[in-house]
């Protein structure tokens, strides 16, 4: 089950990890990110227009963090996406396992990224598994993919069934949140017994 709490104004600031989901149109992105965050589905589609920014408190490592994502719509490769990197954690790529195109797409992305603002972790999530008897992407193509680009985290889900889609998340955002974070965050200024929510908010706690 994923450790998701609200996201409450009053809430002491807590370290702040910036995912950035980046993949070709309608494979899912939006879906995969309402899915890991509200436990949602939306089947009727409707393209994000330019970027969707969520934030929301999580629990990784039993620590307290604000997860917060950037859902990329359909920008520029040259000019756009890098801008959008600058800051990120992790850049989360995103295909559709039924469309080579889509997963073709991200060597383009990457190329370009790595040539200007970015350098660090990247993971990649295979969409669309529930379709998967249909599955187009080869997984000899998506290893050497992994090799080739230093990719730290590969997965192949279903937004839709919700299949590992929380498990994923969690174990990426495990990849960045690190123990010493805690020591520059201002939870350092509370007793570490001490939970930083109030009954009531861990009572809308969608987790353990
Ligand atoms: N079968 C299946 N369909 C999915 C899944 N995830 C998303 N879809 C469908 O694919 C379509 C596009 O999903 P979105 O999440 O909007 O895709 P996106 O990548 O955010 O698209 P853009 O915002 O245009 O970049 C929608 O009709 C979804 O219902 C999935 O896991 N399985
Ligand atoms: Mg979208």
């Amino acid at each position: 089950m994923s450790k998701i709490k609200e996201f409450n104004e009053g809430v002491p600031t807590t370290p702040i990890y910036k995912l950035t989901l980046i993949g070709k149109s309608g494979c899912g992105k939006s879906n995969l990110i309402i899915r890991y965050i509200h436990n949602k589905y939306r089947e009727a589609y409707r393209a994000t227009i330019g970027v969707d920014f969520l934030s929301k408190i999580c629990i990784i490592n039993q620590e307290n963090i604000t997860l917060q994502v950037w859902d990329c719509g359909q920008l520029d490769i040259k000019t756009q996406l890098p801008m959008y990197c600058i800051g990120t954690n992790l850049l989360v790529l995103v295909y559709d396992v039924n469309d080579v195109d889509s997963f073709n797409y991200l060597t383009d992305v990457i190329k370009h990224l790595r040539d200007t603002t970015y350098r660090g972790k990247i993971a990649l999530l295979g969409n669309k598994l529930d379709r998967g008897i249909r599955k187009k992407v080869q997984d000899s193509d998506i290893n050497s993919f992994c090799q080739l680009n230093d990719i730290v985290f590969s997965a192949q889900v279903s937004a839709k069934d919700s299949i590992d889609v929380d498990t994923s998340f969690d174990k990426i955002l495990r990849l960045i949140v690190k123990k010493s974070d805690r020591n520059n965050s201002t939870l350092d200024k509370y007793d570490e017994n001490t939970s930083l929510l109030t009954s009531k908010q861990k009572s809308r706690s969608c987790c353990g």
